[in-house]
Parts: structure tokens; C-alpha cells; sequence
């Protein structure tokens, strides 16, 4: 098969003049357009869809708008620019200059953090492909498919580096990808939240807000990574992620400010009144952000992980925001504070700061994913209601780490198994909840038009009006 590399496959890494990555491409390339043909976005390969795509890392460049069939979207491979002079800022290795190519001894830490990012990226295109058959307006219906779209480019991206960097077993992890699916049980993907389903609008909009955010926080830490390949190919890849998230973070404040005007309108509270109006209810609400924040927060692993710390004195990945820190970047002698589990009760604890990186993350990320939280409240506020949307206790409904051990309350209350039993309902999503949000989703595809439960957006995208064409079908 011909490819025409530097016309299908926009790039920054001179993939014309690389022959061996070429003939991995060749194999791989195919099995991807059967991926996407099987497992991408459920009907929509005919669509003509208006999606920005990066053609070069130039800011003029990298968010470039046009009508697209999603098919023949052309997924680039591109690493932010680099001075050549960066040097390895933390761990072991300081000071010396940021390796090119893969160092021998960390090879197989390096392949599995490559895979671990790889696998994610498939499968939430796995796990959102059913949703543009429900999507709630032309504009939201662009905006998840410009999501896959990219998820699929951060698949190439992590691609790229296994077969450029990696030999035999990078092409063999990159075949895998494919294979591997979301919420499979033979062969499932690798870390819980990508195997969950996300059924409907409202799940979407969480994921993307909750989930991509953990997305930011990974990349940001793989961003410090020693080896500069995958340094420049995270930092790129952030520039997209900021979307998601926005996506998210306004897809479910469009949601809490319909139902607000509903309960004002109407000047009702009551849950049941507010379905049979065809709104979502805030408890709702709050039920489904208990499930994705908790399901996320398990994404940064165990509390204490001497993979992390390996991870980080090896020089492989860094903290958020790593050269901002004034401390002697090797953390040999430092510690953190972590939650415990002592006799069923949870006490503060410290561990070592090396071993407890995983846990580090995953504040930095609770901080940053609480302000959103707060701008869904104001907008709660703004409408005179008085519900305040709250982000749960770290240890709660957990499934990784020692916190899994124990059942709590959202607000932190330590419970036993038969309140957790009795109360669950009101703090996880339910059936009923997901059933009803389900009887909710139907198809809205006429432009300018939007579903009863969401309201428009205050700005469409790339100064679009909100009743543009986002999308034909043909
Ligand atoms: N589910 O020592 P630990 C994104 C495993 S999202 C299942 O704490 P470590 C995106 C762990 O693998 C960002 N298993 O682990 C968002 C280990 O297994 P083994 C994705 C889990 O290695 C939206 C064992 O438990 N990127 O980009 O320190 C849409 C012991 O745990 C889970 C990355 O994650 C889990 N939740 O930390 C699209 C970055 N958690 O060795 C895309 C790369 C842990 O016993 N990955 N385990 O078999 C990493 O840096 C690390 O692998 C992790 C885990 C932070 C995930």
C-alpha cells in the first residue's frame, strides 16, 4: 500500500525521509482505519463534520477549521518545538542533557507508561461511540466528534514514539491497542475508568471534564519526562486536551443552567416535577459527579507506589509543574502527607515524598478540578437556588489504593457496609437515574436547534454561530 506521508499524515518528525517507521506504519495505518471503521463514532462516517486539525505546531497551524469526513481525517504526528538544549530536571539523572533516544535500563518503564497513555486514548473513543446518535445539538454532535478525532491523533502520538523508539515489541504494544477494548472482560483496557461506559450526555460531559482532566494532569507530569520525545509529543498533545475540558466544563453548566430557569419557571425543587418537565434534576447531577470524580481519582494509583517512585528517580516522569518546586528535585529525604487506614479509621499519615507521587498528582488534580465545580455552583447561585454541587471525600467509593478498604459517606463520614448499602442510591448514579437520563437523550440534528434539557452555548466554536451547520449528513 502507498502512503503519501507528508499529505495523509501531517508531521513535524520528517516521517518522509524515516523508512524503518514507514514500513511500521504501513502495518499499522490499515489496522487503525479498521479500528475506527469497527469501534469509532457509530454512523458517522459519511458525515461531512466541521473539525479543526492540526496541519504544523505553529500557532497559526494547529487549529486549523473544515469540513472533514471523519474517515479521512488526517491525524498528524507532531512534537512541540525544542531549543535542543533541555536538560533532565529532577531525579537521579539531574543535569544531564534530556535523552533522544530510549536509555536501555529504563526501556521497559518507559514502554509501559507510553502504552498506559496509548490504551486510554482508544478507549474512551470506545467508550463515547454510540453517543452522536443521541447528541443534543449540531454544535455538541461536532464537539464529540472533534474529542474522538483527537484521541485518535493522541493514539498516533503514543504510537509513533512505540514504533520510532521502540523495535519489535514498540510495533507488537502498538498492534495491541487496537486490540484491546473498553469494558471487554477477556481483554479489557488498562485502568479502571476507561472500561466503564459512558451511556449518555450527562456522562459525557462529566468524562470529559472529570476524566480528560485527568488526562491534563498525566500529561503534564509526562511533559518533565527526561526523554524528550515524549516531553514534546505530551506538550503538544495539551493544547487539545484544554478543549475537552472545556467541553465538558460547559456542557454541564449549559445543563445546570436549564434546569435552573426550569425550577425557576415553574418554582419547583422537587426531583420528580423536574423529570416530568424533561429537565435533570441537581441531585442527579451531583450523583453522576460523585461517580466520575471518584472514578477518576483512582486513575493517579495507589497512594504509595514504588513504581512512581522508580517512575520519577529514573527521570521518566516528573511532578506538575516540576521546575516551579524549590526543593532538591531527587525527594530522598522529603515526605507527604497521605490518609491512612488505621484500625477502619481514617488518620492523617506521612510517607516517603518519592513513593507518594502518585498521590501528589491526584491533589494537584482534585485542586484544579474543584474551581470548575464551583463555577457550575455560581451559576446555581446566579438563578437564586439554593444547591451548592460539592466534590466528594478523597477516599470515597474508591477501588485503588488502601483507601479501597473502607466505606464512607461523600462528606467523609466513616459508615459501615449496611449504611453504605442503604444510602448508596443517594450518592452513586442509580439505574433509575441512568434510565431516566436515558429516556432524555434523543437526536436534535437541525441546525440552531437544542434538546429541552440543555441550554445553548453562550459562544459556538471558532466564531461560529450557535446555529451553524457544525455538521451535514449525507
Ligand atoms: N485501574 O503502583 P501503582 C488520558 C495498577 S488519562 C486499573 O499505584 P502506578 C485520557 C497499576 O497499573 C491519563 N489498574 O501504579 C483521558 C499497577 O499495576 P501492576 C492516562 C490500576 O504504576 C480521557 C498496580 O495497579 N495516562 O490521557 O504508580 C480521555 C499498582 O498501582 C489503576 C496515564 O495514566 C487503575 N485506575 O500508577 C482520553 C499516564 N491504577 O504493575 C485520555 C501513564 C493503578 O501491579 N500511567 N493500577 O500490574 C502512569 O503513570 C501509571 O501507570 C498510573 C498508575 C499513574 C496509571
Amino acid at each position: 500500500m502507498n502512503i503519501t506521508y507528508a499529505d495523509t499524515i501531517p508531521n513535524n518528525v520528517d516521517l518522509g525521509s524515516d523508512k524503518v517507521l514507514q514500513r511500521a506504519l504501513e502495518h499499522w495505518q490499515p489496522e487503525f482505519r479498521k479500528w475506527w471503521a469497527e469501534m469509532g463514532p457509530e454512523g458517522s462516517h459519511s458525515a461531512d463534520v466541521y473539525l479543526r486539525t492540526a496541519v504544523n505546531v505553529h500557532p497559526s497551524g494547529w487549529a486549523h477549521y473544515a469540513y472533514v469526513k471523519m474517515p479521512e481525517y488526517r491525524w498528524g504526528i507532531f512534537l512541540s518545538p525544542t531549543d535542543g538544549n533541555r536538560q533532565i530536571n529532577f531525579g537521579d539523572h539531574r543535569g544531564e542533557p534530556a535523552w533522544q533516544e530510549v536509555p536501555g535500563e529504563h526501556r521497559a518503564n518507559l514502554r509501559r507508561i507510553i502504552v498506559t497513555q496509548g490504551d486510554t486514548e482508544p478507549a474512551s473513543v470506545e467508550q463515547q461511540r454510540h453517543l452522536g446518535l443521541t447528541c443534543p445539538s449540531l454544535y455538541d454532535l461536532r464537539n464529540l466528534f472533534q474529542v474522538n478525532v483527537e484521541e485518535g491523533r493522541h493514539l498516533w502520538a503514543m504510537v509513533y514514539l512505540l514504533h520510532r523508539y521502540f523495535g519489535r515489541d514498540g510495533r507488537e504494544e502498538a498492534e495491541a491497542l487496537l486490540h484491546r477494548r473498553s469494558g471487554d472482560l477477556d481483554n479489557p483496557r488498562i485502568l479502571g475508568a476507561f472500561n466503564e461506559k459512558t451511556p449518555d450526555w450527562l456522562a459525557f460531559f462529566m468524562f470529559t471534564y472529570f476524566t480528560d482532566r485527568d488526562g491534563k494532569f498525566q500529561l503534564l507530569a509526562l511533559a518533565e519526562s527526561g526523554f524528550e520525545p515524549l516531553a514534546r509529543t505530551t506538550r503538544f498533545m495539551l493544547m487539545e486536551e484544554a478543549h475537552h475540558m472545556y467541553v465538558g466544563e460547559s456542557g454541564v453548566a449549559r445543563i445546570i443552567q436549564r434546569t435552573c430557569e426550569v425550577m425557576a419557571n415553574h418554582k419547583t425543587d422537587d426531583p420528580s416535577r423536574l423529570r416530568e418537565l424533561g429537565v435533570i434534576d441537581l441531585p442527579t447531577v451531583q450523583r453522576y459527579l460523585n461517580f466520575h470524580f471518584s472514578v477518576t481519582i483512582d486513575l493517579f494509583g495507589a497512594d504509595v507506589s514504588s513504581n512512581a517512585a522508580t517512575f520519577y528517580s529514573s527521570g521518566l516522569k516528573g511532578r506538575y509543574e516540576e521546575t516551579k518546586y524549590d526543593d532538591d528535585h531527587l525527594l530522598r529525604d522529603a515526605t507527604y502527607p497521605i490518609l491512612k487506614v488505621i484500625d477502619g479509621r481514617i488518620a492523617a499519615g506521612e510517607a516517603p515524598a518519592l513513593n507518594a507521587l502518585n498521590e501528589r498528582l491526584r491533589d494537584d488534580y482534585i485542586k484544579d478540578s474543584i474551581s470548575g465545580v464551583g463555577r457550575w455552583n455560581r451559576e446555581i447561585q446566579k438563578a437564586g437556588i439554593p444547591f451548592l454541587l460539592t466534590v466528594p471525600h478523597k477516599a470515597f467509593n474508591r477501588k485503588i489504593g488502601p483507601l479501597a478498604g473502607i466505606k464512607l459517606s461523600p462528606d467523609g463520614r466513616i459508615i459501615s457496609e449496611a449504611q453504605w448499602a442503604a444510602n448508596q442510591r443517594e450518592w452513586l448514579a442509580t439505574d433509575e437515574d441512568r434510565a431516566f437520563v436515558a429516556s432524555l437523550m434523543g437526536r436534535v440534528n437541525v441546525p440552531g436547534a437544542y434538546a429541552n434539557w440543555i441550554s445553548p452555548p453562550a459562544l459556538a466554536i471558532n466564531k461560529q454561530p450557535a446555529n451553524f451547520e457544525f455538521v451535514r449528513f449525507n
